[in-house]
């Protein structure tokens, strides 16, 4: 590895190479370090040493059913109050419609609402399965929880037993913010805080429900506060083994007036290369192209992260606080921006099993030369999954992350094999998916 002239990132290198556990003082020497480069070239090759040259999406739809809102945090422009203009709450008919199309997840998440009762939220997941069955659903944040619990008066293990049994099988990683008393009483006083949050993930990991963990930066957190909150997940993490990936989310300023400006691009990396080094012991670190931009999520590739998340449909968190990325990607954009940063896409479900893997085509023109992908139409895809063009890897027993390059050639030999994912209404790893609908862009509202 090449060294650094920033003597604090050289030690971190080292560190690595020695494959010595980094602590705070190297957190704080990589998230303030100058040599970017020299930080996304050690992030880079663990993620390669890990995952190899592939990259992870998934074909999902996000649900939020209300946006009414008993919390007040200052951050969000999402939430508003029942008598609010833009106040909503989706009916279960049009939940239904909304996670028809073939997808793999639906994530659900919303507002805490006075009214509606813990049933209510339990009928969304219902409704969800019921309408698709075979997408997974990944359901509530720990602050959700923690609100049914309370509403309820029941145990938060009870909160699982229903959500569980009504479908649920993962839980999403927001609402933890920035694990920071500090920030806590500044911006989101009346939310739970970080003790309880990881409460909840470790009650659901202890039961066996795999969840994910975010850090909201670019606000009024400070370096030695995003450093503590990835050390507490990491400790958690030691502890259960429960995280699948840990999505640093950046602040979209929105209305807020919180912050002069949004994180910078170089900042967004280094926050994802830090994340990469510092949880040794999380698999997978999310590039979310939401809240990023397309452009720095595809940079972030090279920077450590292994996934992008997913088409979404329609988001709406984000959106109100006026992000300028789509609402929605097809496959095709999410392809493109993996290749563009010299990667394999690698199509996943909800629990990071492999679905397919899109090798490269026999082309030597440069993805963006590529008219169709240049246009950005999405091809349509009525009914399935995976493209024609994909690998069918459970057919080929490589459906495991174990991905180095060695299952990177081998993948790229089966693609000139005849034996592709076969067009139809099935997708690739056989769960049967309704709907018959396009996989389409939605351009920002
Ligand atoms: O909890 C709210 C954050 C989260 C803003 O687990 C904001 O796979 C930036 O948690 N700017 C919801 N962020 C989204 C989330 C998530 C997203 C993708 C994947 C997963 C996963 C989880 O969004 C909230 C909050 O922390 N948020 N407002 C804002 N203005």
């Amino acid at each position: 590895m090449r060294r650094s002239n920033d003597p604090r990132l050289q030690r971190v290198i080292e560190k690595v190479a020695a494959r010595d556990r980094l602590d705070f003082e190297d957190g704080m020497a990589m998230l303030s370090t100058d040599d970017v480069v020299g930080l996304g070239r050690v992030a880079n090759a663990e993620k390669e040493r890990r995952t190899g040259s592939f990259v992870g999406f998934v074909l999902n739809r996000q649900i939020n059913p209300t946006n009414v809102c008993v919390l007040s945090c200052k951050f969000c422009d999402f939430a508003a109050k029942k008598t609010d203009e833009h106040a909503y709450e989706m009916t279960l008919a049009q939940i239904r419609e909304r996670v028809q199309e073939p997808v793999r997840e639906v994530h659900v998440v919303g507002g805490l609402h006075p009214e509606w009762p813990f049933e209510r939220y339990v009928e969304v997941l219902e409704t969800i399965r019921e309408a698709n069955p075979g997408a997974q659903i990944k359901a509530y944040t720990a602050v959700e929880i923690d609100f049914f619990a309370r509403r309820e008066k029941i145990s938060v293990e009870e909160v699982f037993d229903r959500l569980q049994a009504a479908g649920m099988v993962a839980m999403p990683g927001g609402g933890a913010e920035v694990f920071s008393e500090r920030v806590r009483r500044e911006m989101y006083r009346g939310k739970i805080g970080h003790e309880r949050w990881l409460e909840i993930h470790e009650i659901a990991h202890g039961r066996g429900i795999r969840t994910n963990a975010t850090l909201l930066y670019g606000h009024i957190e400070t370096y030695e506060e995003r450093v503590n909150h990835m050390l507490l997940l990491r400790g958690l993490q030691d502890r259960t083994g429960g995280f699948f990936s840990f999505i640093p989310l950046a602040f979209q300023l929105g209305y807020s007036n919180i912050a002069a400006r949004p994180a910078s691009a170089l900042e967004d990396l280094r926050t994802i290369a830090t994340a990469r080094l510092l949880l040794d012991n999380f698999a997978h670190i999310k590039a979310y192209w939401v809240m990023l931009g397309a452009e720095t999520a595809s940079m972030a590739l090279q920077w450590g992260a292994d996934d992008l998340d997913g088409t979404i449909g329609e988001e709406l968190i984000a959106h109100a606080a006026l992000a300028s990325s789509p609402a929605s990607m097809t496959t095709q954009k999410l392809t493109k921006m993996i290749r563009e940063a010299g990667r394999m896409p690698v199509q996943r479900d909800a629990m990071y099993r492999i679905i397919a893997v899109y090798p490269p085509p026999d082309n030597t023109a440069h993805w963006s030369q590529r008219m169709e992908i240049a246009n950005g139409d999405p091809i349509p895809l009525r009914g399935k999954v995976a493209e024609p063009e994909a690998v069918d890897v459970e057919q080929h027993g490589l459906h495991t992350w174990e991905l180095l390059e060695e299952s990177a050639r081998e993948v790229r030999r089966l693609a000139k094999s005849p034996t592709r994912v076969p067009p139809g209404p099935e997708v690739a790893a056989g769960v049967p998916l309704t709907g018959e609908s396009e996989v389409s862009a939605t351009s920002s509202p």
